[in-house]
């Protein structure tokens, strides 16, 4: 058994353990089902060759094994989550994170979710993609009554697909709020060819006007891009060894489509929400198209050493909080309340003449620190004392000239609040080149990955896995 199975098998039993703990509560709540699954149908073990999923900055689901079916506990809630150090949001997920935990499994098992509601709402849970009885569908009022707040729900039924899916509440305004996560079912014999990395990415946006904390779902724009419930330069970059071959799988439920490019290298389109795509029918590209609804899967050889950005290509998607053309309620301080009129969107919030200079662009599009905005005449044309705050590059002193459309860069350091193992050697600055949703691919060179790898480690030894505190534990 390699090294990479034993360690996935090691940390099923270690989360067997939580889940066991964390769910007790919820076990006495419920009454799960009293089928009997012959030995058939018991667990199935991953074969060999087995890579597990690696999903940065999101845990997997936990799950004990009762009578051959995998049982795991899912709890729809409030979250508080730091999307990049010093903005904290609140939003929903399951288990305490955005996008929720990863449900991993594998191709034959019998699975049962005991769904547990705590958001102050009625919900449900869809599982995209997989063929399910209609009972376990997860769409409510038509396959199933609706889940109130303090209520449960099981779901079991027996996995015959592969691929890449993933589960969502099915209240539109809900998956808004960040209620999301990945469903990976492993082929009972390994995909050829075989990975050394599998990665999984969900892609989502938010919201959230100037000075709050709560995104509002009914904006049809959006300032806030994330990968895996973290904006860049907060992504945890993805760790391969040269020569090694990588699958990134990559999932988007929101309103807009993301056109996921990769530098330095062509990869191959191999998978969709179906399931994986026969050889035959790969395509090359850089970039996919991961449409609203879809998975994608793209598989290539690491064979260039370096840093590859791998990101969605939409400007606008390519920035944190840009919040252009924000007028004076950008510095009130008080924040706005969510859920305004579609009228207002995002960032066209205004008093007073719109074409007055006073109420020039907001200068705070680099990580949002700035909201304040200022007289777009003091940023050209004046000795400036006060270079345009959080924006890192160098701007012509005395530059006499108006520049129409300046300014539009919004480059932002914070090499030192987002370091972390996996950041480890990158070129100084680095962070000022990756916002929204944007992150790496490193492939490093054997002696640098030995490096990195140790020191990841050795974070896992050290501290528990960082979890963003939900809201109302207690419930
Ligand atoms: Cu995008």
């Amino acid at each position: 058994m390699d090294k990479g199975r034993r360690n996935f098998l090691k940390s099923l039993v270690l989360l067997g353990a939580t889940g066991l703990l964390t769910g007790r509560k919820a076990i006495a709540q419920n009454t799960p089902s009293k089928r009997r699954i012959s030995s058939s149908q018991a667990t199935i073990r991953p074969p060999e060759g087995f890579v597990p999923v690696i999903t940065p900055d999101v845990p997997k689901l936990p799950y004990t094994l009762e009578n051959g079916i995998k049982v795991f506990h899912l709890i729809a809630e409030p979250v508080r989550q730091e999307f990049i150090p010093g903005r904290v949001f609140d939003i929903w997920g399951y288990n305490g994170h955005v996008p929720g935990p990863t449900i991993e499994v594998m191709e034959g098992d019998r699975v049962r979710f005991l769904f547990h509601n705590k958001l102050p709402e009625a919900t449900t849970i869809h599982w995209h993609g997989l063929e399910v009885p209609l009972e376990m569908d997860g769409v409510p009022a038509i396959s199933q009554p609706l889940v109130k707040p303090g209520e449960m729900f099981t779901y079991e039924f027996t996995l015959h697909q592969n691929g890449t899916f993933f589960y969502h509440s099915h209240m539109a305004m809900q998956e808004m709020m960040g209620l999301i996560g990945l469903f990976i079912i492993h082929p009972k014999k390994p995909y050829q060819p075989p990975v050394h990395k599998d990665f999984g990415l969900i892609l989502q946006e938010f919201a959230v006007l100037p000075n709050n904390t709560i995104p509002n779902s009914l904006s049809m724009e959006f300032n806030w891009l994330t990968i895996n419930g973290k904006a860049g330069p907060a992504t945890t970059p993805m760790i391969v060894k040269l020569g090694e071959r990588v699958r990134i799988r990559m999932v988007n439920l929101g309103m807009n489509h993301h056109p996921m490019h990769i530098h330095g290298n062509t990869f191959y389109v191999t998978g969709t929400e179906g399931g994986r795509i026969p050889e035959s029918a790969w395509y090359p590209g850089n970039t996919v198209l991961v449409g609203v609804a879809q998975a994608r899967d793209i598989e290539f050889d690491a064979k260039y050493p370096g840093d590859w950005l791998l990101h969605c290509h939409l400007p606008h998607h390519m920035m944190n909080n840009m919040v252009s053309m924000v007028g004076p309620i950008a510095h009130a301080g008080s924040g706005m309340p969510t859920g305004m009129g579609m009228e207002e969107g995002m960032g066209i919030i205004r008093q007073g003449n719109a074409l007055d200079e006073d109420l020039g662009p907001a200068l705070g599009r680099g990580t949002g620190m700035v909201t304040r905005e200022k007289p777009t005449s003091h940023l050209v044309g004046v000795q400036s004392t006060e270079p345009h705050q959080g924006h890192g590059t160098p701007t012509e002193n005395g530059n006499k000239k108006r520049v129409p459309g300046f300014p539009q860069d919004m480059f932002m350091l914070m090499d030192e609040a987002v370091a972390k193992p996996e950041t480890y050697g990158l070129r100084p600055g680095w962070s000022g080149g990756i916002q929204g949703m944007m992150t790496l691919v490193r492939v490093l060179p054997p002696d640098m990955y030995e490096k990195v790898m140790a020191m990841m480690k050795e974070r896992q030894t050290k501290q528990p896995p960082q979890q963003p505190a939900p809201l109302h534990r207690d419930h």
